[in-house]
């Protein structure tokens, strides 16, 4: 298979080259693709470096499957130029989302809808990703009616720039310019991404619109509050879930730890719950502070976190070419 990687040098980009090693995904080629400022950068894969090449020779080296994560404008004028020459594309932006001809993939949800004839494929946001891999299992189980999610994300979804903001806050240093609006370091920013005319962000939307589309369930009401916080490891999310039926707590606990994809981390005595710290580099999504709402019935509050470069984009995003790969799609 071979492969392109449009984006190879952002944070994602690099992250989709090191999940497509570690997964041992069998490429026969790795094109690593950027824009013209970056033409001709190494990166590395799997210990050899290999020279990065602009978007038209990407296109002419004919890969099977080019993985996006370049930002929506790039995605929205390139995917199709990718997919009209009959490579497919997965797209780690926002701009084929909610385009109603487009699949918007979580492999353990959603992949069997899947077919040859999708030629750009949306990765979902990443603070959506992690909440819906854990919302799903207790969907089929309980049945969701309302999610409250307040969410706590990295620095690292906004980009290198943001990482760079935050160290040179950090060291007392003047030399970066200010991605956020504010300082972030010993501050909490609570706006991701553009204002809309709701007074809801963006990211929130991202959360309320992209779940029912994953989940293909429209009835499933969702509102989010996300915020910006000074950390790198990963996002992590307050979830309040109401559902139609009553559970048992210590049957959801089963259900999630029994889950692929999901470890339930929760033994407060001793102190285990999910951190960011913890869920770097890691390709899971972790559960835990999990209890019952004591003031509503059939509702239950959790604590998820991944990392949102890996379960958030990369790893995501490499799950969907495995599964076009093994179901012969590609
Ligand atoms: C963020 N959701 O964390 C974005 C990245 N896709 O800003």
């Amino acid at each position: 298979m071979k492969v392109a990687v449009v984006g190879a040098t952002g944070l994602v980009g690099g992250e989709i080259l090191k999940v497509l090693a570690e997964r041992n995904f069998p490429v026969t080629e790795i094109i690593p693709v950027a824009s013209e400022r970056s033409v001709g950068k190494q990166v590395e894969f799997k210990g050899k470096q290999y020279t990065v090449v602009g978007f038209d020779d990407a296109i002419k080296m004919q890969p099977n499957v080019a993985i996006f994560s370049a930002g929506g404008s790039t995605s929205l004028e390139l995917a199709p130029k990718f997919a009209a020459v009959g490579i497919t594309v997965v797209d780690n932006s926002s701009a084929w989302r909610m385009d109603p001809t487009k699949k918007l993939v979580v492999p353990e949800i959603n992949a069997f809808t899947l077919t040859s004839e999708d030629k750009i494929i949306a990765n979902p946001n990443c603070s959506t990703i992690q909440m819906v891999v854990v919302m799903n299992p207790l969907h089929k189980k309980y049945k969701i009616k309302r999610v409250v999610v307040s969410t706590y994300q990295s620095v690292t979804g906004t980009g290198k720039a943001a990482v760079d903001q935050l160290f040179a806050e950090r060291e007392g240093r003047t030399d970066v310019p200010a991605v956020y609006p504010h300082k972030i370091d010993l501050n909490v920013l609570p706006h991701i991404d553009v204002f809309l005319d709701n007074g809801y962000t963006k990211e929130e939307m991202k959360m309320v619109n992209e779940t029912k589309k994953i989940m293909l369930d429209d009835s499933i009401a969702v509102t989010a509050t996300t915020v910006r916080i000074p950390t790198i490891g990963g996002h992590s999310e307050a979830v309040n879930i109401e559902f139609e039926n009553d559970f048992d707590v210590e049957e959801v606990k089963n259900i999630l730890a029994n889950e692929e994809g999901i470890i339930l981390q929760d033994d407060p005595k001793n102190f285990v719950y999910p951190m960011p710290i913890n869920a770097h580099g890691k390709d899971e999504v972790f559960v835990g502070r999990i209890r019952r709402d004591e003031t509503q019935p059939n509702t239950i509050n959790m604590w998820i976190v991944a990392d949102n470069l890996r379960k958030g984009a990369a790893t995501n995003a490499v799950q969907i070419v495995e599964y076009l790969a093994k179901n012969n799609l590609i």
